[in-house]
This record gives structure tokens, sequence and C-alpha cells, in this order.
């Protein structure tokens, strides 16, 4: 059963490079692309991504009006949606606040007619063009959108540019959409979350082989404010890991701007070969801890594709 991600928003979002950047990017080795015929203001495309076929439908910016008045565009384009990806950038925020605001309203009542299991995520994007001053306060702009627009906390705001010192926040971003609509990342996340859970401040990262972060667990207690420099550096570190063929699971410090924290890492190819990497960062954890940990993570990993290599023969 192929699962249908509607990307939606106006004219000049970023939606099409969006979708270029995740599905059809040059070292996109794992994707197998099939691109079906395009339809009016709509374009479907159909990829493969982990154990889903997602159903991809990028909608031009000129199509929105229709989607938002119409009823019978409305129909065909968001029904049976498993999920919903409203694209705003920042100029558009800062320019027309009221407008978004009533734009996405709109989009509850449809989303409440048409099509109550979707889920929909809010990206907003380009916010490297945001002034370095503002830069950082992603948390009060946030707060700022979730108000204005009384969001249930479950809904998920992203903060997300190509810019390439950002851009890992678009393929995480994205990846959080694809991952609940993933049986198989689902249950990786919740093994990884069983056997980190009992750990403080304790983060997990798997990476792809493209080196972009695919899952994340979180101990409750992270600090969050460390989450986004640490995805930059995770990013670069596993970009060099390619250069050295250094395995040896060592335990390693990493400097996260305001702490210094400890890491491990260790390469997953021999496990599956749609990861490369896992790391395990943790602020509390020795290193023997961490060294167990990773251990048992990668004991568990290896449980799960074994079992359901069996399960599929
Ligand atoms: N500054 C900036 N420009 C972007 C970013 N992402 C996309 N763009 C530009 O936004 C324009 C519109 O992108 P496109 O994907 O065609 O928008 P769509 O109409 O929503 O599909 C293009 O010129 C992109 O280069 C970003 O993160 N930052
Ligand atoms: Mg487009």
């Amino acid at each position: 059963m192929a699962k249908k991600v509607l990307l939606i928003g106006r004219a000049g979002m970023g939606k099409t490079t969006i979708k270029e950047l995740i599905f059809e990017g040059k070292n996109s080795k794992d994707l197998m692309i099939h691109p079906l015929e395009p339809t009016r203001g709509i374009t479907p495309s159909i990829y493969t991504w982990m154990d889903v076929t997602v159903g991809l439908f990028d909608t031009s910016g000129q199509e929105l009006p229709y989607l938002l008045e119409d009823e019978n565009e409305q129909k065909k384009a968001f029904e049976n949606s498993n999920s919903i990806i409203y694209i705003f950038d920042y100029p558009i925020w800062a320019s027309q606040t009221q407008e978004i605001i009533k734009e996405i309203q709109k989009i509850f009542e449809i989303l409440k007619r048409n099509c109550e299991k979707a889920k929909l995520f809010l990206f907003f994007h380009k916010i490297d063009l945001i002034n370095q001053k503002v830069k950082g306060t992603f948390t009060i702009l946030e707060n700022q959108i979730r108000k204005l627009l009384n969001l249930p906390i479950e809904l998920k705001i992203f903060f997300t540019s190509l810019r390439p010192n950002l851009i890992y926040r678009t393929y995480n971003a994205f990846f959080e959409v694809l991952s609940e609509i993933s049986e198989e990342i689902m249950s990786l996340k919740k093994i990884v979350n069983f056997t980190i859970k009992d750990a403080s401040k304790t983060i997990c990262f798997i990476t792809n082989q493209n080196n972009n972060i695919l899952v994340q667990i979180i101990s409750p207690d992270f600090d969050i404010n460390l989450i986004s420099q640490m995805q930059q550096k995770i990013i670069l570190m596993v970009q060099k890991s390619d250069e050295s063929a250094d395995n040896n699971y060592n335990v390693n410090l990493l400097d996260a701007g305001s702490k210094i924290v400890r890491y491990i890492m260790s390469n997953l190819e021999n496990i599956s070969s749609k990861f490369k990497n896992i790391i395990i960062i943790s602020e509390t954890l020795s290193e023997n801890e961490l060294k167990d940990m990773l251990g048992k993570v990668r004991e568990e990993i290896s449980n799960f594709y074994n079992l359901n290599e069996l399960k599929s023969k």
C-alpha cells in the first residue's frame, strides 16, 4: 500500500526544490524513481523509501487557491493523504503573516472535512534569509506561530533551508515526516528508545548512505538547545568517516558549543545497507557505559533485521 504525501503551499516557497533534493538528488542511490504522468497542477511521483512506497504529490502554487476554495479539487488532492506538508517561507511570513495564518486555518478545516487521519506538518522554509540578529530564535518564532494559530502540541513545525550549513534541517524534517509512515523506522525507533531510555542526557543518531540523519532518538531530559548544533557536527563527522576507515568504537569528545560531551560512533552497514553509521552522544555516560550501550543497541538492531529476514523467508 502506497502512502500519500501531499506538498502544498504558494508558488515559489520551495516545494519542488525540496522534493528534488530529498528524492531526486544525485546521491539518492537508495531511491527507486518511477515518475508518473503529471495531472493538471498536481504532479505525483512514486518513490521507495525504507519499507514504504511514497506517492508524493507536488502541487503547483497556482493550484493552491483552487485547493483552498473548490471542494472537488480538495477532495481530489486531500483524500487518502497520510501526511500533508504545508510550506511557507520566511519572506512571506514576515510580509503576509495574517494571510498565511488564514491559509493554514483553512487547511485545518479542509483536513477535518476530507481526511481527519492525515497528519499535517508545517515547514517554515528559507530560514537562511532570516536576519542574523533574529537567528537562533526559532523557539520564539515557533511560539509566536503556535500562539497565533492555537496549534495543538502534536503538530510539528520545522525550520528548514537549502543553504549548505542548514540543509541538514530539511533532511531531518522530511525524514521525520516519512518516518511516521514507515513501520520499519517506527520499530527501529522503539528498539533504540528502549535501550537508551534509562540513560540520562543521551541522544542516538542513525545515518544513511548519503550521510543524512535518518533517525534520531533522544532521552527525555536531553538539552534540546544542543540538538541542532549536534546534528550539524554529526553530519560533518560522518562525512569525514568516509575518508578514514576508523571503525574501532572509540569514545571521543565532541565540542557542542556550550558543553563538551562524549560520543561513540560505529558503522552499521554490516547490519543493513540502508544505514551507514550509528552515533551515541551523552552528557552523562562514562566511556565504558557508552561502549556497552553501543554494543546493546547494535545487537538489538541486528536482531530486529535478522528477525525480519526470517519472517520474509
Ligand atoms: N533563499 C532560499 N531560497 C530557496 C530555498 N529553497 C528554495 N529556494 C528558492 O525558491 C525558489 C522557488 O522554489 P520552488 O521549489 O520552485 O518553489 P515551489 O513553487 O514551491 O515549488 C527557487 O528559486 C529556489 O531556488 C532556501 O532554502 N533558501
Ligand atoms: Mg513547484
